[in-house]
């Protein structure tokens, strides 16, 4: 989608004009020009096996100076990574706008260092560990967690506070991301294959009337659903969408 595809973004622009509420939903993919690999692409963490076994209870509690090995490799890149055009975009589109939720499936803390403020983190954030046995909290810096202090005093560990698969989502959070997604007049779907549930399900299942748009470079499952599809890369969609609203 280049520039000259303006008329591809006016129902879009026309949509967010009219707009009172907006729902954006992001995944890996708007930080993959941060260079930050996506989850299912290639080089990305849930490419190997290892992946599906290190970001799981099961797989913390049989080795957890493995999962931490992997989650500090995984916080030094984020670290080492920059939000990029599209994370700004949003940033910028929230300011424009009365009512505007981000909810993202990364735990990457892009979006906040864009400068986005109304971020729902679905799937939780490596900014802290949390202790299974007490919930004691402890910040994580960019040299992560030393893997002897994963015990904590109270005979608990401390773990990443992500969810992982067959963990509940934060109940606050969903609430929150599941109201916004109901009230939107506009959805944006950024970046995300749509295959992780219950998150997938907030860009189209709780909103019949909303304009929802797709920014992938990729079709995903839900390509058909949705109003209008944007094959482009976050970081060359987004900025020309909010260049044009604005
Ligand atoms: C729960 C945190 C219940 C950890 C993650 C069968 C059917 C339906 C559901 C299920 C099922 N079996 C099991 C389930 C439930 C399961 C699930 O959805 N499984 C799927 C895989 C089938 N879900 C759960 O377990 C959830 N919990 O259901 O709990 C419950 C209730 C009560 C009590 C107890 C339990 C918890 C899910 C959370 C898992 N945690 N991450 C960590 O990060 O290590 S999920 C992980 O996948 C990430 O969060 C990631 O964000 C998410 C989704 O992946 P994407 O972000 O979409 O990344 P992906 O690589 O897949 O896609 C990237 C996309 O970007 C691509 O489309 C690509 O084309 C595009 N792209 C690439 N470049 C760009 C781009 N787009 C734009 N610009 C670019 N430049």
């Amino acid at each position: 989608m280049g520039a000259s595809d303006g008329k591809i973004l006016e129902p879009l622009i026309a949509a967010l004009r009219r707009a009172s509420s907006v729902f954006a939903l992001t995944g890996s993919g708007i930080s993959a020009e941060s260079g930050v690999p996506t989850f299912r692409g290639a080089g990305g963490p849930w490419r190997t096996h290892r992946a599906e076994q290190l970001a799981s209870p099961e797989g913390f509690t049989r080795d957890p100076r493995l999962v931490w090995t992997w989650y500090n490799e995984r916080l030094a890149a984020h670290r080492r990574a920059q939000p990029n055009a599209g994370h700004h975009a949003l940033a910028r589109l929230e300011r424009s706008l009365r009512d505007f939720t981000l909810v993202t499936q990364n735990v990457d803390s892009l979006h906040v260092r864009a400068g986005s403020r109304n971020v729902v983190e679905l799937h939780g954030h490596l900014r802290e560990a949390r202790c299974t046995g007490c919930d004691a909290r402890r910040g994580l810096d960019e040299e992560g967690l030393p893997l002897d202090e994963i015990e904590h005093a109270c005979g608990g560990r401390f773990r990443p506070n992500v969810v992982w698969f067959g963990e509940a989502l934060p109940e606050e959070s969903w609430r929150s991301a599941e109201a916004a997604a109901r009230r939107a007049d506009v959805v944006l779907v950024v970046g995300t294959s749509a295959v992780v549930y219950p998150a997938a399900s907030s860009a189209t299942n709780y909103n019949r009337r909303a304009f929802v748009a797709e920014i992938n470079p990729e079709a995903t499952p839900i390509s058909e659903r949705v109003s209008c599809v944007l094959r482009a890369p976050a970081a060359q969609a987004l900025p020309q969408i909010v260049d044009a609203f604005a």
